[in-house]
């Protein structure tokens, strides 16, 4: 098999991070690995695969003879993206920058695998909810169409990036200390005012919008209609980040054009990859973020008839937001790639 030349920009953050975790444990088939981050983390060393790498600064020339730049988010998309693929390389984009271009596929490989074949150079990765999202609504949706899904969620503090986890981590131990804490990140480090997220939670992820939703409820929207190839889904969102480290958590209602019984909906989650099914109510079993962290599955469990509707579920969707919410999908998205020969 070829060895693939690897670019990965933002390699010092939580997500580049994890690139290289899942590049050594699914033994991603690379020859050349380039680590790329801004001129504030250019300069550091990274031990990788019994190899000392030093993080380069990104600049347009950073993608000459890069097969797969993997891009793990935030505004360096907009700058970078375009001069890596007209330097020949694929990228497979994190951030949000690309996701509603009409030329650009917006790809949960489980989900929308066939979207890959339309791309330009630039296959953007969803927002880390919607991903964890859709990969429980496809299985049913193949069952019977879904009419309208209300959706809420419980953010891990890991989708605010390293800060953030650092802040919960950092209140936790002071308020156990019985000292003061000056909330300095969340719910976003740019904005004019930040509040505790220990022992607490907050409802605004991004910026409001003038609909008065937020501007990562309007992702999740937008992005699944996208994904599923169905833009007269209904679906309404609220987001919440939770003082939890690294799993996304969402209550999903779903309602149906027909009807689905939870043991059909539970058989469909059960065989779809990537999917599985926890839910035990005699043996209190359920999905929990805890439980999910590091793994590379969404669970689904709490799967109930909406006795409110006449056709409608219940369920509660627990996954790891750094994984399968953003490093995993995007180089899942590069093995698919790989796998039928589109790279
Ligand atoms: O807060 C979360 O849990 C997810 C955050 C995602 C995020 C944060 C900053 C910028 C994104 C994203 O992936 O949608 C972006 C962005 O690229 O717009």
């Amino acid at each position: 098999m070829k060895n693939y030349r690897v670019a990965i920009l933002g390699a010092t953050g939580a997500v580049g991070q994890e690139f290289l975790n899942l590049i050594e444990e699914r033994k991603f088939p690379f020859g050349e690995l380039k680590l790329l981050a801004s001129k504030r983390s250019a300069g550091t060393k990274i031990d990788f695969m019994g190899k000392t790498y030093t993080v380069e600064e990104a600049t347009e020339d950073s993608f000459k003879d890069i097969d797969i730049a993997l891009f793990a988010g935030g505004s360096a998309s907009k700058t970078f993206a375009p001069a890596a693929v007209k330097a020949g390389a694929v990228v497979i984009d994190n951030s949000s920058t690309f996701r509603m271009d009409k030329d650009v596929p917006l790809v949960v490989p489980e989900v929308n695998p066939d979207a890959i074949k339309r791309h330009k150079g630039i296959i953007a990765n969803p927002n880390c909810s919607t991903i964890i999202m859709v990969m429980a609504l496809k299985p049913l949706y193949d069952l019977k169409k879904i009419k309208r899904v209300v959706v809420s969620t419980y953010q891990a503090v890991s989708g605010g990036g390293k800060e953030a986890m650092a802040e919960l981590e950092e209140q936790v131990a002071d308020i156990s200390a019985g000292k003061e804490v000056t909330p300095k990140i969340l719910p976003g480090a740019s904005l004019p005012k930040h509040y505790q997220i220990a022992f607490n939670l907050i409802p605004q992820i991004d910026v409001f919008k003038d609909n008065l939703y937020t501007k990562e409820e309007m992702k999740m929207i937008d992005e699944t209609k996208k994904i599923m190839e169905d833009d007269g889904m209904k679906i309404t969102a609220t987001t919440i980040r939770v003082p939890v480290y690294r799993s996304h958590a969402e209550s999903v209602n779903v309602e149906f054009e027909g009807e689905v019984t939870v043991e059909e909906a539970k058989k469909a989650i059960a065989s779809f990859k990537g999917a599985k099914v926890v839910d035990d109510p005699d043996e209190m079993l359920y999905p929990m973020p805890l439980f999910t962290s590091g793994k590379d599955d969404v669970e689904v469990g709490r799967i109930r008839k909406d006795e409110s509707i006449e056709h409608g579920l219940n369920l509660w969707v627990c996954g790891d937001q750094i994984r399968k919410g953003a490093a995993l999908n995007a180089l899942q998205i590069a093995e698919y790639m790989i796998e039928n020969n589109m790279i």
